[in-house]
């Protein structure tokens, strides 16, 4: 057997160690010896090795849909980039980057945008991630450094999850959260979101405010600790400015308990509650994530929270400190190259006269920009209006995750030069390319990512790239020399890189930047390739890297104080009113990442929430005659979209909730950012998706239908169309506005196979169904009906029979099982495919009351316990029904 190599998970910020056994399947177990993870998974982790393989791979460079080689894809990249900056200057090249690019990938990148092009204009999707919170640290704290480490959200007696859904979305770290908080019942844990989401499952306080009014709820949170005794005097005056004018706009806009209740529509005791647990627990990890970030106020969300932390000293010690989340698997590396457009390298501003001396002077050339370049909107903005004619877009999917997207889409359909670099061919940002090039991706490529804790991990390749797919250091590095860059441009590896990466840290640093990893310049090939995981600063003062930063309580500003900023908060800049009366709220599910390029290629990770939904609360889907399970039409200015109607008393009235993963490679009129305004936050230039107003009406098709096929289905059917990936089979669920007709007719021009076909039609009742066997082997079943069709857990069970016997045939048309068929029902559990009725069943039968019996009885929610919450919410059902 083939040993395992240490890498880490491709997904999120929590940066999970993970030990992978090459073959033919390839297996992932998590790494027990890495300290981000010690041994846990969640369920996209665990599911690592079932998204491999070549299919809907890119394989393969093209120009104008035409495969070619890589010397003549390198020489048109560099070719298209040097003419345009001829022609129209260098203003006129734009690079649009990504937070799942490696260190390596993304410094050398920056690298050429910055120190050669003459420009600024690279800037990256964690522009839409992370920025706010960049920018909050930034202006409080002098520099943007993450203060703390996991150990201390273990160590603290309160945790204050705000705008953050970590069980979804950092589940391994909600693990740990989980572990320590059944370990120590005293640690109390609060949670911030308009929503009851599944990280609710441990809160002892669910603060459900109104949504993009944190601000208010953080500014009463200071002005009461100023007014309940509750701030650190010695360490406000001796490390901290600003503190009056922060407490007088505190006070002037949440003056009170009852002014607080008020702004976030809360009942005044729940804040209470809060703010004196605030109070009185020293020990306070404060928690955030996107639910502040990606709003118009994102900067001063961020800015509020840390307040409450500097006023209280609570930062730079074991167990306490204003800890911001990071989403992707590098999006902290990419911080540290700067790869945003208003950054430099190393953490140095672009801004800064002298550090741009030092970076040219460092990287051998004449002079780096010295404007920053263009953020994200703008920079789609530019290509809209013309001003961008060529634009490079590198790991990320903008079509499907910039707001306002179909105006996206629309400025890269009409751009000359869009160069997309992506591993898969099916995407929606690859439709609109001109040039393709092959990136290689995780398994197959090599370097170092950071995570939320600054902890830096190399990332192993197992695998030889398929086709001609190439690490992403190494396309821009062919294209730099081509465009007479190669002296500044020499790697010939990931190490090379990262040396450089690791002395620019360390050059002429002196203990100003926090952001130093100097010590690992000298690295040599073979101890990078081993190199442990660490956390940086990692200097002469920190050899083997540093856990918590500020303990001195000397911060990288000019006077070594940390700011207090003052907060005038601001609701979100669109309102929902007459037309669009109901705010949408988007984010994450449990089991997909982002735009589904890999999460949906197994069938472990489509079936626990198969297709797009609009989450509403009851009362809401009463007053909008929307029902459970129905389709609907969500519409805001911009666009509009269709999904899944799910009642849902955990949501806000007023509020709905739409994941973002659906798009066009996936399904039909279902982007959550056809929806979303190019709004953002004026300081970090980060969207505001998190508020969209919207309308939600009942979607009336003619027909309905589900399609299950071992082939896929080519022909266009359906505006409403979601293509579920499934275990041996694929499902369509589909819904029409307008009916081909004769279905028999239209399933003889679009679905005909050999073997054997039944059918069943109802023309006057416009029902219709059929199914093909080859030699006793279900090919494919297809439903249609106006209304009401049957569950279909079942029929998909029967695609795992290599026979079926005259009763299953029967049931197939009849739309029932057989007698006595155990139907295993919607997925819950997606470890060991755990469904519904089996734990229902279960739970009546063997008289399961807790998940650790359902646990024993099933296996359900025994290896990654993504699923533990929705167990929970389960056998309360239960409870409730009983
Ligand atoms: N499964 C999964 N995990 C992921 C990802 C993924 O795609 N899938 N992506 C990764 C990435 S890149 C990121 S950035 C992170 C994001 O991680 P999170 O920020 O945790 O995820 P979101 O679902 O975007 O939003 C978090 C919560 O903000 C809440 N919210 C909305 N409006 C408000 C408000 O006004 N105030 C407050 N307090 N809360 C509000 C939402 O209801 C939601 O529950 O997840 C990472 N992890
Ligand atoms: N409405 C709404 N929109 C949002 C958000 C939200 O909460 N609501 N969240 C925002 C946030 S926080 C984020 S981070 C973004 C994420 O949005 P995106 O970055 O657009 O989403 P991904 O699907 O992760 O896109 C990554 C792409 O890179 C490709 N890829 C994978 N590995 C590699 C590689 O090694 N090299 C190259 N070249 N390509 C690779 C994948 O196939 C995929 O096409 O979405 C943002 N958009
Ligand atoms: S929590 Fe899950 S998705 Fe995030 S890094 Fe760990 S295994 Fe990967
Ligand atoms: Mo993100």
């Amino acid at each position: 057997m083939a040993e395992a190599i240490a890498t880490v998970c491709p997904y999120c910020g929590v940066g999970c160690g993970l030990k992978v056994r090459p073959g033919v399947t390839v297996e992932v177990k998590p790494d027990p010896t890495h300290p981000a993870n010690l041994g846990r998974v969640c369920s996209k982790g665990a599911a690592l090795g079932e998204t491999l393989g070549e299919s809907d791979r890119l394989l393969q460079p093209e120009i104008g849909g035409v495969p070619v080689a890589w010397d003549a894809a390198l020489d048109e990249v560099a070719c298209r980039l040097r003419s345009v900056i001829d022609a129209h200057g260098p203003q006129a090249v734009a690079f649009y980057v990504s937070g799942q690019l490696l260190t390596e990938d993304y410094y050398v990148v920056n690298k050429l945008m910055k120190g050669c092009l003459g420009a600024a204009n690279i800037d990256t999707n964690s522009r839409l991630c992370m920025s706010s919170a960049v920018a909050a640290y930034k202006r409080a704290l002098g520099e943007d450094a993450v203060p703390c480490s996991y150990r201390d959200i273990e160590e603290a007696d309160l945790l204050v999850l705000a705008g953050s859904n970590a069980a979804w979305t950092h589940p391994v770290l909600y693990q740990r959260i989980v572990a320590e908080k059944q370990r120590r019942p005293a640690l109390r844990v609060v949670v911030v979101d308009p929503r009851r989401t599944a990280t609710c499952d441990i809160a002892d306080l669910h603060l459900a405010l109104r949504p993009g009014t944190d601000a208010w709820l953080f500014n009463g949170l200071l002005s009461y600790l100023a007014r309940e005794g509750g701030l650190d005097q010695g360490f406000v005056e001796t490390h901290t400015q600003g503190f009056e004018a922060a407490l007088e706009a505190a006070r002037g806009a949440a003056p009170s308990i009852p002014a607080v209740a008020a702004a976030c529509e809360l009942p005044a005791a729940q804040v209470a509650e809060f703010f004196r647990l605030f109070l009185r627990t020293e020990k306070t990890v404060t928690l955030w994530s996107q639910g502040l970030n990606q709003s118009s106020s994102g900067v001063d969300k961020g800015a509020a929270l840390i307040n409450c932390h500097l006023a209280t000293g609570r930062i730079g010690r074991p167990g306490m400190g204003p800890f911001s989340l990071t989403g992707q698997p590098n999006a902290m590396g990419g911080r540290e190259v700067g790869g945003l457009a208003n950054q430099l390298a190393a953490h140095m501003d672009i801004e800064d006269d002298e550090a741009r001396e030092r970076v040219a002077r460092f990287w051998g050339v004449p002079t780096v920009a010295d404007t920053p370049g263009l953020k994200a909107v703008d920079l789609f903005e530019a290509v809209a209006d013309g001003r961008v004619k060529a634009v490079w877009i590198m790991a990320t999917n903008p079509v499907v995750s910039m707001p306002d997207a179909d105006r996206v889409r629309a400025a890269l359909q009409a751009c000359e030069h869009v160069i997309v670099s992506d591993c898969v061919r099916g995407s929606d940002t690859v439709a609109c390319a001109d040039v393709l090039l092959p990136a290689a991706t995780w398994g197959e490529k090599d370097g170092t990512v950071t995570n939320s804790e600054r902890r830096i991990s190399r990332m192993r390749a197992f695998m030889p790239p398929p086709g001609d797919a190439r690490p992403d250091w190494w396309i821009v590095t062919e294209v730099a020399r081509r465009m007479g860059y190669g002296d500044v441009f020499p790697y010939r590896s990931p190490a090379d890189i990262f040396r450089e990466h690791a002395a620019l840290s360390g050059f002429e640093n002196e203990g100003r930047r926090v952001f130093d990893i100097g010590a690992l310049k000298d690295i040599d090939d073979a101890h990078y390739d081993v190199l442990a995981p660490l956390q940086w600063p990692v200097n002469a003062a920190h050899p083997q890297g540093g856990a918590r930063l500020f303990a001195d309580g000397c911060f990288p500003t000019a006077d070594g104080r940390a700011r207090l900023m003052p907060v005038t908060p601001r609701a979100p800049v669109v309102v929902a009113g007459d037309e669009y009366p109901l705010v949408m709220n988007t984010g994450r599910i449990r089991d997909q990442w982002h735009t589904m390029t890999r999460t949906a290629r197994t069938p472990r990770l489509t079936t626990h929430l198969p297709e797009p939904f609009v989450q509403i609360h009851p009362l809401d889907a009463d007053l909008w005659h929307l029902s459970d399970g129905a389709l609907a039409q969500v519409t805001s200015p911009q666009g509009s979209l269709l999904a899944r109607v799910r009642l849902d008393a955990a949501q806000r009235p007023g509020a709905v909730f739409v994941p973002m993963h659906w798009n066009e490679a996936y399904a039909r009129n279902a982007r959550a950012n056809a929806l979303t305004a190019a709004i953002t936050d004026p300081i970090s230039g980060q969207p505001e998706f998190k508020h969209a107003p919207v309308r939600v009406a009942p979607f009336r098709p003619v027909w309905e239908g589900f399609l299950l096929t071992r082939e896929p289905l080519s022909a266009p059917l359906g505006d409403y169309r979601v293509h579920i990936p499934s275990r041996g089979f694929h499902r369509y669920e589909l819904a029409g506005e307008s009916s081909p007709g004769d279905w028999g007719q239209w399933v003889q021009a679009h679905l005909l196979g050999p073997g054997e076909w039944m059918e069943y039609a109802d023309p006057a009742a416009g029902r219709y169904r059929c199914a093909r066997l080859r030699d006793g082997r279900l090919e494919l079943v297809f439903f249609v009906a106006p209304a009401g069709l049957p569950e279909r857990s079942w029929l998909g069970q029967m695609f795992a029979e290599d026979f079926l016997d005259d009763m299953a045939r029967m049931s197939l048309l009849a739309g029932r099982p057989v007698t006595g068929m155990r139907v295993v029902g919607r997925q819950v559990c997606a470890c060991f495919n755990v469904g519904l009725n089996t734990l229902v069943e279960a739970i009546g039968e063997q008289g399961l009351t807790s998940v650790e019996a359902i646990g024993a009885a099933l296996q359900a929610g025994t290896n990654c316990g993504s699923c533990v919450p929705e167990l929970r919410e389960i056998l309360a059902q239960a409870r409730r029904s009983a």
